[in-house]
């Protein structure tokens, strides 16, 4: 396997690579830079603008009751760049150890903070994606929240309505203004928004859930391309560590889970990924 143009600490390599071997049961939290070399924007980094707005600013209810056709604009551009994107190799790493814990009769969780899929696309298939997906639509109650009654579910159509169709670039100074009734609607009339979960939204119980599950019974655990300030995932690390159980960070910068790792891998999750976990992709 060709070696990665990433230097490793070959004292921490080879104690983390001891763990990998060791454990019974992984559970992986990814987050935005994963999908960073697919060339999908984080959240935090320089790509994070849209316009002129953070995404944190337009993944609200709020923002949606405010402006249903700003955040429409925003989702529909990044089903636009996710549907042109293929995973990298941090994706097709984490598929090819799942592939390997399974043969050897071992357990891997994936909990994904990302909502573009990737992971399923590389051929994960233990993932847990704690904030939906891109490709759901849900229905919306009068303040902009998933309605309780109802699963998003997914609608993969682009654009979702002929509106949508070339709106969206980030570099434009004036939005659609697309009037509600020709913003997406299911059958019976009622406005669609991104099934995703949004910043004071609470995550799905049964999501939560499955997810808690493994982190009770994990004993390794790694992190990978995310700043670790989003909760409650940002809060999963702690909750590990708390347990003695070894933890493990690769990520582009320091984040808010660094020290708290032992093992503390700083580059590009497509660069280390492959050697670390000794997988070919
Ligand atoms: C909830 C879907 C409760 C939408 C997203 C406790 C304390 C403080 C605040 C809170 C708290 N509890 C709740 C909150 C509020 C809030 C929150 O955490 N706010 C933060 C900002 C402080 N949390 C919530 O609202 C959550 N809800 O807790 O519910 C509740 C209960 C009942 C009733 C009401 C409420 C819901 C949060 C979910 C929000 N939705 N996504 C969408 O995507 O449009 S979160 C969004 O941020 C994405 O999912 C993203 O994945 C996630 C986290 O960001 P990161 O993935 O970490 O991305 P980021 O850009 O930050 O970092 C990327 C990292 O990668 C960087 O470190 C970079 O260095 C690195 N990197 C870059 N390139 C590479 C790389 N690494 C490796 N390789 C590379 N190539």
């Amino acid at each position: 396997m060709a070696a990665s143009s990433y230097r490793f600490d070959q004292t921490m390599l080879r104690s983390f690579q001891t763990s990998l071997n060791n454990a019974k049961h992984i559970v992986i939290l990814t987050g935005a830079g994963t999908s960073a070399e697919s060339g999908i924007p984080t959240f935090r980094g320089a790509g994070g603008l849209w316009r002129k707005y953070q995404a944190t600013e337009l993944a609200t209810p709020e923002a949606f009751v405010r402006d249903p056709s700003l955040v429409w604009e925003f989702y529909h551009w990044r089903r636009e760049v996710v549907s042109r994107s293929k995973p990298n190799k941090a994706h097709f790493a984490l598929a090819a150890l799942e592939k390997r814990c399974k043969e050897e009769g071992k357990k891997l969780t994936l909990i994904t903070q990302n909502i573009d899929r990737l992971h399923q696309a590389a051929g994960s298939k233990s993932i847990i994606e704690l904030h939906g997906s891109l490709w759901d639509v849900c229905s919306a109650d009068r303040h902009g929240y998933r309605s309780d009654d109802q699963k998003p579910w997914e609608d993969r159509t682009q654009p979702l309505v002929p509106a949508l169709q070339g709106q969206g670039a980030p570099t434009v100074k004036h939005h659609a203004n697309i009037p509600l009734k020709n913003l997406p609607h299911d059958s019976q009339g009622h406005l669609l928004r991104p099934g995703v979960v949004w910043f004071g939204e609470g995550l799905d119980p049964d999501v939560l859930g499955e997810a808690a599950e493994a982190l009770q019974t994990c004993d390794l655990f790694m992190t990978i391309g995310t700043s670790s300030v989003v909760y409650p995932a940002a809060g999963f690390a702690a909750q590990v560590a708390a347990r003695g159980v070894p933890l493990a960070e690769v990520n582009l910068d320091t984040s808010e889970a660094t020290d708290i790792c032992q093992y503390v891998f700083q580059g590009k999750a497509g660069e280390i990924l492959p050697e670390l976990l000794d997988v070919t992709v």
